[in-house]
């Protein structure tokens, strides 16, 4: 069975807290479709975050509308039940099902949605939907309130505003619930085990993609829904590409290994970059150059406390980092003109932290008007400081060309100061060089 750490009462809470915030208004959402991978086959489908968040419905092709002026509350719109199709394309709940398993106070076939919506809207003061996302939804829903306004006279009242529901859902998405918490607990347990796999099968001669493999079979066998994203395994310079997701080459002594990938879970996400040393030792101009991204990360870590910001942390790291950098002789301009002049973006071209959840560059602002905003308990980030050296950089000592190094851990915001869930991870170069090739590639 697939890990699942959310029960049913866990979406009833989450719509709870959201209707309270619609102030009398309605919230459409759509769960998504299917997408083509090639031809007539599919990707597997993977719902909405805002949409699973509310339902914990995976299925393609279902619409929710949460009323907060009117019963029904809850109601959901899915494909019908259909034996023929259900053979080819799998079980579908139906709206019986979508009723008995999901709680819904309503559920009809997703082809009454342009025929029931405008009287589900009729009353509301406002609609709230993912504006632009979804061109259907967009107009089955502008055609509701039209259709309601022409028949203002028989004493329908349309809602008069229309607002985007990524900012409702995104506000309370950041604050990280029990169950939230313990679905992302569980995607970086299982992401925890990846990395440690991986550093242990870790030898010079095994090919990039046997590592992937290596990791995404075991955040599948422990149950994860799957990677949470684009598995990233670069070894040598293909560590200083920041999305390098093809991990066709073959892993050389003496180079370096950068491995960023994370396990999903009831679609919460881990994150997690981990770099080790492909023969099993740092060299001495390798292990500086990884000192110096783990002071950052520690320097970062240490700054994701309450009332902080991403950009402190950012700032913070980046000086620990160009003071490095300077160390080895890479800013002969200095550390205060390379922060100045952004001289280190040579380096370092990608910011500290991101927030981390139901999609692992989660949602929520950055900024509240145009400040960072303060960090609150319960907000989850990552803290990943990279230092990447072009193989083409001639200031550099021949024994740091072509080597990227990123150490990425997720820290959960709390009041007794920052919690690193990620700290069953080696980072630290001992504990990595102590894991690196001590069990079989499989
Ligand atoms: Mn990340």
């Amino acid at each position: 069975m697939l890990r699942s750490t959310t029960p049913a009462s866990a979406y009833a809470a989450r719509r709870a807290r959201i209707a309270a915030l619609l102030d009398g208004g309605a919230l459409v959402l759509y769960g998504g479709e299917l997408r083509t991978r090639s031809n007539d086959t599919e990707f597997r489908f993977r719902p909405d975050s805002d949409f699973h968040y509310l339902t914990g419905l995976r299925e393609p092709g279902a619409v929710l509308v949460l009323r907060a002026h009117a019963e029904p509350r809850f109601v959901l719109f899915v494909r019908p039940r259909d034996a023929e199709a259900e053979v080819w394309s799998g079980r579908r709940v139906g709206p019986e099902g979508a009723r008995d398993r999901f709680g819904a106070d309503a559920a009809y076939p997703l082809g009454e949605l342009a025929e029931r919506l405008p009287k589900l809207l009729d009353g509301a003061r406002s609609v709230h939907m993912p504006l632009g996302r979804w061109r259907t939804l967009d107009q089955a829903v502008l055609r509701a309130i039209d259709g309601l306004r022409r028949r203002n006279r028989w004493g329908e009242t349309p809602p008069e505003l229309v607002r985007d529901a990524r900012v409702t859902l995104g506000e309370d998405r950041m604050v990280k619930d029990e169950h939230a918490l313990a679905s992302l607990r569980a995607a970086i347990e299982i992401s925890g085990h990846g990395h440690r796999a991986a550093m242990a099968a870790l030898r010079p001669g095994v090919g990039e993609h046997q590592i992937e493999a290596l990791l995404e079979y075991e955040f599948r066998r422990r149950g994860a829904d799957g990677p949470a994203y684009g598995t990233i395994v670069g070894g040598g310079d293909n560590a200083c590409i920041l999305h390098y997701v093809d991990n066709d080459d073959v892993l050389r002594d003496g180079e370096l290994m950068l491995v960023d990938a994370g396990a999903e879970v009831d679609l919460f996400a881990g994150d997690i970059t981990r770099t080790s040393p492909i023969g099993g030792r740092f060299s001495a101009a390798q292990r500086d150059l990884y000192d110096i991204v783990l002071a950052a990360n520690r320097t970062g870590i240490a700054r994701a406390e309450v009332g902080s910001d991403i950009d402190t942390i950012h700032r913070a790291c980046l000086r620990v980092l160009c003071e490095g950098l300077a160390g080895l002789g890479l800013l002969p301009e200095g550390v205060d003109a390379a922060l100045e002049q952004e001289l280190y973006k040579r380096y370092y071209p990608h910011r500290t932290s991101h927030w981390l959840g139901a999609d692992v560059h989660d949602a929520g602002h950055y900024t509240l008007q145009r400040t960072p905003r303060p960090l609150q308990p319960g907000f989850v980030l990552t803290i990943e400081p990279g230092l990447y050296i072009p193989a083409t950089d001639d200031r550099a000592p021949a024994g740091l060309r072509g080597v990227g190094i990123r150490i990425e851990d997720d820290v959960l915001v709390r009041d007794g100061g920052p919690e690193v869930l990620t700290a069953s991870v080696p980072k630290d170069p001992a504990a990595i060089e102590a894991l690196v090739g001590q069990s079989p590639l499989p």
